[in-house]
């Protein structure tokens, strides 16, 4: 019998706020559809989320990190299956991302697009946004990740993780594993229902109510946020020619919730009125995500099951990073 091996998989999410659709589109759901395909690290990565001076009201971010460790769970992860952890437990990320930081060019950092784009939005630049995927290369590669579930807005970040380990197997010897992304095929660039040109986040829903979809939002909430999505002038829905990108954005997010292709969504939707058609995307996502709310909701009130899960993942987790960075400073004759 050819049994075949478990993908070695790590993911994480920053608890810079509430988690929306596209978070839930782009990692969440595939973290939870290929579970049983995967040997899955899931993290909360709050110290990524140190980089966002908003983020780090104390007693809030503290919430945070429960938060999403409650959401991973809501949404389907089963700790039995996948390890779950909150990214500061667990040192040796620290540790190795100050070590692959010495050797990762700056120029290969001033590329990054996330780095320009939300430098651009903040008064003071801490050295730590720009070393972010350092420290994202860190957290994949200590765990000999060979797929990382991920949004289409990740990709350049998994691509410079992979010339980072490249670069150090070259200088000192194989001791990481290439990762891979993975990307889904349909929903990996969600957009702001406020504006379709640009992608759903968490830092754009903090300042626009109308900006996003929340996993776990009341459904009148989601009612009324995609009654308010921006669509285009025209009356009625039509898949002749070029759709406009809050169409296309509203039709992918129904693609994803209900599983319809596009055939199905013609037949549907083809010289319906917007009413309408908003009003079935609505219905779709609320049936989708109201068993997730109310899971939540109950997981919240019984922290200290999280805490339990988040403990167990990172004892887990600590040990295989323990042995990653050994091999590291074996390699690098710094193990004293
Ligand atoms: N719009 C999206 N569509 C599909 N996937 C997405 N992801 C994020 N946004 C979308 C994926 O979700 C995972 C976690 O990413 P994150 O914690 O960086 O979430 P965010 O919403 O992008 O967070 P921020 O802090 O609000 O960032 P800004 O506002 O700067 O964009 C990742 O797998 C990501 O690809």
């Amino acid at each position: 019998m050819n049994i075949q091996a478990k993908k070695k998989v790590f993911s994480g999410v920053q608890p810079t706020g509430s988690l929306h659709l596209g978070n839930y589109i782009g990692a969440l759901s595939v973290w939870v559809k290929e579970q049983d395909n995967f040997d899955g690290i899931y993290c909360v990565v709050d110290l990524h989320a140190l980089t966002i001076p908003e983020a780090i009201e104390p007693k809030v971010f503290h919430e945070k990190n429960w938060e999403t460790v409650a959401m991973y769970l809501a949404c389907g992860i089963d700790p039995n299956k996948s390890t779950i952890f909150i990214q500061s437990q667990v040192r040796e990320h620290t540790e190795l991302a100050w070590i692959l930081t010495c050797m990762t060019p700056m120029g290969w950092l001033e590329r990054m697009t996330q780095f320009k784009s939300k430098s651009g939005k903040q008064e003071t630049v801490g050295t730590g946004l720009f070393t972010y995927p350092v420290l994202q290369a860190a957290d994949i590669l200590l765990y000999d990740t060979e797929v990382v579930p991920v949004g289409e807005d990740q990709k350049q970040h998994i691509e410079i993780t992979r010339d980072i380990a490249q670069r150090f197997n070259q200088m000192f010897g194989e001791v990481f594993v290439l990762p891979e992304a993975m990307i889904p095929k349909a929903g990996a660039r969600i957009m702001g229902l406020d504006d379709p040109e640009s992608k759903m986040s968490k830092s754009s829903a903090v300042k626009n109510a109308k900006h996003a979809i929340g996993v776990v939002d009341e459904p009148k909430k989601i009612i009324k946020a995609i009654k308010a999505a921006k669509t285009d002038s025209a009356s009625e829905v039509s898949f002749e020619g070029e759709m406009s990108p809050g169409v296309k954005n509203l039709l992918t997010i129904h693609h994803v919730m209900t599983g319809w292709d596009e055939a199905q969504q013609r037949a549907h939707f083809e010289g319906k009125g917007y009413g309408f058609f908003k009003s079935e995307i609505a219905d779709a996502v609320v049936e989708r995500l109201s068993p997730i709310r109310e899971e939540y909701t109950r997981l919240l009130d019984d922290r200290a099951h999280l805490q339990a899960i988040a403990r167990m993942g990172a004892e887990k987790a600590g040990a295989q990073a323990e042995a990653k960075v050994k091999a590291v400073k074996d390699a690098l004759k710094i193990n004293f």
